[in-house]
């Protein structure tokens, strides 16, 4: 660009062939034009006048390249009538991943549209990664990753990272676990956490499911305190279930051990009339972290 300039966002004006669209790029700054180091955003594009991409941050640079890495199924070129840098003031979070499949870049996981999505565009290998710049230090105690529109594409796997810059991560996770099949994946922390960057590492493995999220939120939340120091507990005496620690909307099942499902209650807090035959019964409580089971002999 001849000069070093400010940005944070580049513009690729493809009006003329607007089917020319890059369909999944790395975009690279450098200030010589010689060292580039690592991409620092990919995108994937879609058939529209202009592409505005956003950056995760602020650039001073004077040489950005741009690689095209997945071939056009249509036999489409890649086209550009003008290319222009920007600095724009921006409302709301930034998002960047590792991958993205064709018209669901990350930016679409924060965007507010229950209808919009990122995916990682592949199956999960264990490599995929996606991180969020809330814009500043926020304080939290729970993710929630919402898949609604693609329940079966959770993470199987995850380990979340807080950075200070956005740039230096630490090798230590703040939480690893596993994500949950269905509407959401929420992923609580034993404490607060601040943090203006986020990481959410997939490391898990599935032959069939890519990685989607619809709507990434941080909240904290009164009701998650210090889940594992207040564990869920299931103790039985004298025809009676007492229920410790669980939240609301926990379900209660029991189970003869055929199998059957022998009775179900949710909303169970406290204590809990058991008018079984003498026999020997499994029993769960689930809430929207745990899960605890308990063997219920009654005599
Ligand atoms: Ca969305």
């Amino acid at each position: 660009m001849q000069d070093l300039q400010t940005f944070n966002t580049i513009v690729l004006n493809q009006s003329g062939a607007p089917g020319d669209y890059p369909r999944l790029c790395d975009i690279y700054v450098s200030n010589d034009g010689l060292n580039w180091g690592n991409p620092v955003v990919t995108v994937s594009g879609m058939t529209e006048d202009e592409m505005r991409i956003r950056l995760p941050k602020v650039y001073s640079a004077r040489y950005v390249k741009i690689t095209q890495n997945r071939e056009s199924n249509s036999g489409s070129w890649w086209a550009i009538n003008e290319f222009s840098v920007d600095n724009v003031t921006y409302d709301g979070w930034f998002a960047a991943a590792s991958s993205s499949g064709s018209g669901h870049n990350a930016s679409n996981a924060v965007d507010n549209d229950p209808n919009s999505s990122w995916n990682s565009g592949a199956a999960q290998t264990g490599n995929e990664w996606f991180t969020v710049d809330l814009l500043k230090k926020t304080t939290f105690n729970i993710i929630i990753l919402n898949q609604e529109g693609s329940e079966d594409d959770y993470p199987r796997e995850y380990a979340v990272y807080g950075s200070e810059d956005g740039v230096t991560w630490p090798t230590r996770s703040l939480v690893t676990g596993n994500g949950t099949p269905g509407k959401e994946t929420r992923i609580p922390f034993t404490r607060k956490w601040g943090y203006r960057y986020l990481k959410i590492a997939q490391t898990g493995q599935s032959e069939g499911s890519w990685w989607s999220i619809y709507n990434l939120s941080v909240e904290i939340s009164t009701a998650i305190t210090h889940p594992e120091t207040n564990p869920l507990q299931i103790r039985y005496s004298e025809g009676k279930l007492k229920i410790i620690n669980a939240l609301p909307d926990s379900q209660l099942t029991i189970y003869s051990l055929s199998g059957q499902t022998v009775k179900q209650e949710t909303n169970v807090t406290g204590t809990i009339e058991v008018n079984l035959p003498q026999g020997i019964y499994l029993v769960t409580v689930r809430d929207k972290y745990r899960v605890c089971t308990e063997k219920l002999i009654i005599k």
